[in-house]
């Protein structure tokens, strides 16, 4: 439920969390595009595609954003004052769901195209992880949007079957592509695991923060931080080890690019 009232304090938390989640986006994609030429041209579509993703979160976050300063309205400019939701006017939810929708799949997808594994692989991965993520998302929303705390926990019960299932294909998928990598490679690769499995797992946390702390307006603040925190993660940061593995990759490829780009200390013989 979306609270009726909330301090100065909480109002202005989440004005910069989602103002810092904008701008974290927005020049990520910007620096995976100009990073283009750094890698070599069979990576340069996963990072194409990552600043893709930063891009439809930045234009979703100035939505969220948007939506938020119309729904609450101070009563007493520039003073301690309090936000009321305006009349007429209700903070949309929807527009994050929208954005994980489209940007879900592609984050899979970008994952696959980088670690440049067998075209029958990376199909038969791609049919099943977009689909289960599509549903994880559709089944998550209609109890996000319920202020009913039962709705909410069957949903999001629904919601986390495809979840589970996601994280097992790639753990299993990723950990035996890893054998097939150089060991520098090999260490970024499950270092960005690791940061999947940390910052997905916020989400599920987030959507109970109501159930545990209610009604109120600190769970509903918290879990704002908490989507905007874990979407800066698993889309800007995921994206700079995207183009960190594309680039060690090219390296050990290539030791002529390696070369030209004075980086001939990181080629190394694969195993
Ligand atoms: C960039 C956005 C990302 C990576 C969003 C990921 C979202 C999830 C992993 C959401 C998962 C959920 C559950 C597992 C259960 C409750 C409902 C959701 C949709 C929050």
């Amino acid at each position: 439920m979306i609270p009726d009232e909330l301090t100065k304090g909480q109002f202005d938390t989440v004005y910069n969390v989602l103002s810092l989640a904008i701008a974290a986006q927005l020049f990520t994609a910007i620096f995976l595009l100009a990073a283009q030429p750094r890698v070599l041209q069979r990576y340069r579509q996963a990072l194409v595609i990552s600043a893709i993703v930063c891009g439809i979160a930045a234009y979703h976050y100035f939505r969220i954003f948007d939506s938020f300063k119309k729904a609450f309205v101070s009563d007493a400019p520039g003073g301690e004052s309090v936000y009321k939701q305006a009349i007429g006017e209700s903070f949309n939810e929807g527009y994050r769901y929208v954005d994980w929708l489209l940007t879900v799949p592609l984050l899979l997808m970008e994952l696959v195209v980088v670690l440049a594994l067998a075209r029958k692989l990376q199909a038969s991965l791609l049919w099943r992880l977009i689909p289960a993520s599509a549903l994880m998302i559709a089944l998550g929303y209609p109890g996000e949007i319920s202020g009913d705390t039962t709705t909410r926990l069957i949903w999001g019960t629904l919601s986390t079957i495809p979840f589970l299932y996601i994280l097992y294909v790639l753990f299993v998928e990723l950990t035996r592509s890893l054998d097939r990598q150089s060991p520098t490679v090999r260490m970024t690769v499950s270092r960005m695991r690791i940061l999947l499995f940390a910052s997905w797992g916020v989400y599920p946390i987030s959507y109970l923060l109501p159930v545990i702390g209610g009604d109120g307006p600190v769970a509903w603040v918290s879990k704002q931080g908490a989507y905007s925190v874990a979407d800066i993660l698993a889309k800007c940061l995921y994206g700079l080890l995207i183009y960190r593995i594309a680039r060690l990759k090219s390296f050990s490829d290539e030791k002529s690019f390696a070369k030209d780009e004075g980086k001939e200390d990181l080629v190394e013989a694969k195993p």
